[in-house]
């Protein structure tokens, strides 16, 4: 394979194998034919140069490239040139982990200078991307945009929670407007950092996933290859196994949330006897107890579900487990809040009473049945519960996930390793007579490996890092933003501070407390992109109603003031749906108006198709010719936007319709006798240097062949030649333009 190896012994009985590439020309060789596989696939706009060694030196390797290259060279089925290593699966099974080093030097350096400065630019997103791959650097790319993007709400936010106090609908509008505007910049913005980063169309490019279980194989009509498939029948039917499983999340977590929350309110707002101040933690202590371990059981089962599914590739299979652990994460996130607000205040009058049922739970404590019963006529709805939850979710939750994130797995390590030395020194100490005591490296290893055997060893004992974690992270938080900040609009403000923190204690959490990421590549985010649009959207939903069951809590008369007896139901609708239409439109503006706003990654993207119309042409017709052509006609075909980005189609596309309209006889004419000019240049250069002909002659005729696809009235005419056409126009006597 190209890969050269060293064995030392491992912790608990492990074996390391170190694996490196066995030589840089063999590196290089597959890089390159990375990167002309890239340029096949249309991810890179021009083929890398033909000497490998220029190639190599004038486009140097990067970590990331070189890693991953590597990683694939183990991972890679046998068929493909791989080894065929499949960690933990199969034959493969007793292969714990196959992990990049940490390059410590640099991560020191890295998180030092990050310490330093407050905002990321493109440059250290550029480092991020060389180090750890597109994937990740994606993710810091969109956290560094949700950070710079927060600043303005966070202000915002704060002038009008001391003008206008909470439920205000000014703040509502504003924020949901801010809330698209960001989600259409980030679109954008991942097109062009796609482009800058030479990863656009990336996941035409497929890796294949190991634990796909085929069917039956076909031959490719093109190819001639072999495809394993799979009934696209069958997968539908598993996928539509998704609705019952959301379903029942949906009733899991939500009796669990439900439960927790009847007897919460229960126990302080109708209960009154004893115990009660312990009492009231009850349904916390059930959430934090129930809620992660139901959690971890639904998702193990989106994974089986996913599994089900069958994928071929790795890319299809991430994104359809993206969205179940959406769909959970939606549920255990909102669901609160949503029953606060849309069941609790509007309802509880009506609902109170029957929490009744919880008095045989409590009977043992109580004194006498007067402690235990509802005082029905003087209840009172706690207006504050919702802002009170909206603040523990966007304040206390979001420390809470830090201190899990960060503080919580350090200190697991800390004491694991503190065991581990003990255990071990232990065992030492019981000496030769112990069998199974564990070999001691400090012995023998060689003292000038020692250290870095140390070092690789912890490495080995560290978690795997997922990405998709952080994204979900970040995406959930979005949703409080955009649903329910407007019952507390300071939540932009803990989010500004803590996302702050956040953006340098991920970095930490790669560097120290996970093993190296492999870096994979993507042009996105992914799924999440989705989800963002989703919560936007439900955002302009829920808003709405909040303030429309919330805005003047003070003026009863002027707002239903949040209680049912007052609420209309039609104007409730009427609020709703009208918001939702000003979303639409306002997202349709913001699209159009961020459409026209030109960027580095599409300069870029032009530059290179400027450059290579240029060689083309220049090769063809020689320089004067060239000018005329590469820039003119084709440079207005190319307005910047997704559908042009996306493909060559928006260019064709725009040609035809330069030649739609009246004066077509007279383009006709143009159009032939241009047609002829190349004919007799390319005949000419052919004559000259034979080894141009084949590519001058496709070029040549690209223009006008693509004017061939016009519909049937053209036909007649092309199927002519020069001379004849020339005839053909002269009976017409179309005076005007002069042929010869
Ligand atoms: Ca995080």
């Amino acid at each position: 394979m190209g890969l050269a190896t060293e064995v030392r012994p491992g912790d608990n009985c492990a074996v390391l194998i170190f694996v490196k590439v066995a030589s840089d020309k063999h590196l290089s060789a597959e890089v390159y034919h990375s990167r002309v596989q890239d340029w096949l696939y249309g991810v890179r706009t021009s083929a890398p140069e033909k000497n490998i060694q220029k190639s190599i030196h004038d486009e140097p390797i990067t970590e990331a490239e070189r890693l991953r290259l590597v990683y694939l060279m183990i991972t890679k089925p046998k068929n493909e040139g791989g080894a065929g290593i499949t960690a933990k699966k199969g034959e493969w099974e007793n292969v714990e982990a196959i992990f990049p080093l940490h390059d410590h030097n640099f991560n020191k350096a890295w998180i030092k200078e990050w310490t330093q400065k407050y905002f990321l630019d493109i440059r250290d997103l550029s480092v991020i991307r060389d180090r750890f791959g597109e994937k990740i650097a994606f993710y810091f790319a969109f956290l560094q945009s949700y950070l710079m993007f927060l600043c303005f709400p966070a202000i915002f936010g704060f002038s009008c929670w001391v003008l206008f106090g909470n439920y205000s609908p000014f703040y509502a509008v504003v924020n949901c407007l801010w809330c698209t505007i960001f989600v259409e910049y980030w679109k954008k913005q991942e097109i062009d950092l796609a482009f800058q980063w030479g990863v656009s169309g990336i996941n035409k490019i497929q890796h294949a996933r190991p634990e796909f279980k085929h069917e039956g194989e076909v031959k490719d009509p093109i190819t001639l290859e072999p495809i394993k498939t799979y009934s696209p029948f069958k997968r539908l039917s598993r996928q539509l196994l998704q609705i019952p499983f959301a379903l029942l999340a949906a009733i899991l977590l939500g009796t669990l949330i439900c439960t927790c929350f009847s007897i919460e309110i229960f126990i302080s707002e109708v209960y009154s006897g004893p115990l009660k101040s312990i009492l009231v933690f009850l349904p916390t202590v059930i959430l934090t107890v129930v809620m992660p371990t139901l959690t971890t059981l639904l998702t193990g089962f989106a994974n089986r579900l996913t599994d089900l599914e069958n994928y071929e590739t790795q890319s299809a299979h991430e994104s359809s487990l993206i969205q179940k652990i959406f769909v959970l994460n939606f549920i255990t996130s909102y669901m609160p809040i949503f029953l606060t607000a849309f069941v609790y205040v509007p309802f509880a009058g009506v609902l109170v009473p029957y929490l009744d049922i919880f008095q045989l739970t409590v009977r043992p404590f109580a004194e006498n049945e007067k402690q235990m019963t509802a005082p029905k006529t003087g209840f009172e709805i706690n207006p504050n519960r919702l802002k009170k939850q909206v603040i523990y979710f966007t304040v206390t939750a979001q420390i809470v996930n830090l201190a899990l994130e960060v503080i919580v797995p350090t200190l697991k390590r800390r004491v694991m390793r503190k065991i581990k030395e003990v255990k071990a020194s232990s065992a030492s100490k019981r000496g030769s007579n112990s069998a199974v005591a564990q070999p001691n490296h400090k012995v023998n290893d060689l003292p000038e490996e020692h250290e870095f055997l140390t070092r690789v060893r912890a490495e080995a004992e560290l978690d795997t890092y997922d990405v998709t974690d952080d994204l979900r992270e970040m995406v959930v938080q979005f949703g409080y933003l955009s649903l329910f900040s407007v019952v507390w609009p300071l939540t932009s403000v803990s989010f500004f501070i803590n996302n702050w923190v956040e953006l340098r204690s991920d970095a930490l959490k790669i560097t120290m407390e996970n093993q190296r990421p492999i870096p994979w590549r993507a042009d996105s985010i992914g799924p999440w992109l989705e989800s963002l649009g989703f919560l936007t959207w439900l955002g302009s939903l829920t808003s709405a109603a909040i303030v429309y069951l919330f805005y003047g809590d003070d003026a009863p008369e002027t707002s239903p003031g949040g209680e049912a007896r007052n609420l209309k139901g039609w104007a409730l609708l009427l609020t709703i749906i009208m918001s939702e239409h000003i979303f639409l439109l306002s997202r349709w503006i913001v699209r159009y108006a961020l459409s026209k706003i030109d960027s580095p990654g599409l300069q870029r993207q032009r530059t290179e198709r400027y450059a290579i119309r240029r060689q083309y042409l220049d090769e063809a017709l020689g320089q004067a010719e060239a000018d005329r052509f590469a820039g003119g006609g084709i440079a207005t075909g190319e307005k910047m936007d997704r559908r042009s980005l996306e493909g060559e189609n928006h260019r064709e596309m725009s040609e035809k319709e330069q030649f739609e309209g009246e004066n077509f006889p007279w383009m006709v004419v143009l159009l032939l006798a241009l047609m002829e000019d190349l004919l007799t240049m390319v005949q000419k250069k052919r004559d000259r240097s034979p080894s141009a002909a084949t590519a001058p002659r496709r070029r040549g005729f690209g223009n006008a062949s693509r004017l061939l696809r016009r519909p049937s009235r053209w036909d007649g005419v092309l199927l002519l030649g020069g001379r004849r056409a020339r005839v053909w126009l002269k009976r017409r006597e179309n005076k005007a333009v002069n042929l010869e």
